[in-house]
């Protein structure tokens, strides 16, 4: 095991509703509920992630920012997303409004982390029936944004570790572009969070 001790600040964004901090809760606690309570502003918890990278099994440590996605709270994310090292861009697939708002959260996130980072696409409530997105257009949009994308369902909890593990994988990853460009040597490094 390469316990690398990386830390990486990422953000979870997405309309209201679409399951965002009940996704991070599934992952953190294994639990789900079906009360709908709104993020207020902003949560965050510490997750490690278990992933199989290009240098073997490694620990990486997300701090999982959970932005509200309500309008009310466009005026306080955008203090939030500077350096996230990685994104989840998380949708609905019942709610065809969430899946044409992501280019605004895509936009809404590069205009505080800068372009380029790292991003896994979630297609969430799989369980429910009335899809109004295809997968076709699923995998259209992923490839237009070069992203992965998963498909979830955080009530029957399908899917939820893979989307973490992606994204841990993803941002573990992207490390290299920093160090390739860095005078520094050291091995551990330290995202700025
Ligand atoms: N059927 C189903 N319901 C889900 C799923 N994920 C979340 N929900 C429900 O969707 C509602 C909203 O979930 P939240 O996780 O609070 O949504 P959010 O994206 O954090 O919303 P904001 O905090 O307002 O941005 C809750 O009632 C959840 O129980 C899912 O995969 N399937
Ligand atoms: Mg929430």
């Amino acid at each position: 095991m390469n316990d690398a001790s990386y830390i990486y600040k990422v953000c979870v964004v997405g309309n209201g509703g679409v399951g965002k901090t009940s996704a991070v809760r599934r992952y953190s606690e294994g639990v789900f509920t079906e009360e709908y309570q709104v993020t207020v502003g902003v949560q965050h918890s510490t997750q490690t992630i278990q992933i199989d990278g290009s240098d073997g099994l490694t620990n990486v440590k997300i701090i999982c920012w959970d932005l509200g996605g309500q309008d009310k709270f466009k005026f306080v994310r955008p203090m939030f997303y500077r350096s996230a090292r990685g994104l989840v861009l998380m949708f609905d697939v019942t709610s065809r409004a969430s899946f044409e708002a992501l280019p605004k959260w895509i936009k809404e996130a590069e205009d505080g982390i800068g372009s380029g980072v790292p991003m896994v696409l979630a297609a969430n409530k799989f369980d429910l029936p009335d899809h109004e997105v295809s997968l076709d257009e699923l995998q259209e949009f992923a490839q237009q944004i070069g992203a992965e994308y998963v498909v979830t369902s955080v009530k029957t909890g399908d899917n939820v570790n893979n989307m973490f593990k992606m994204l841990g994988t993803v941002v573990y990853e992207a490390r290299t572009l920093e160090v390739a460009t860095s005078s520094a040597n050291s091995s551990v490094r330290r995202a700025a969070i």
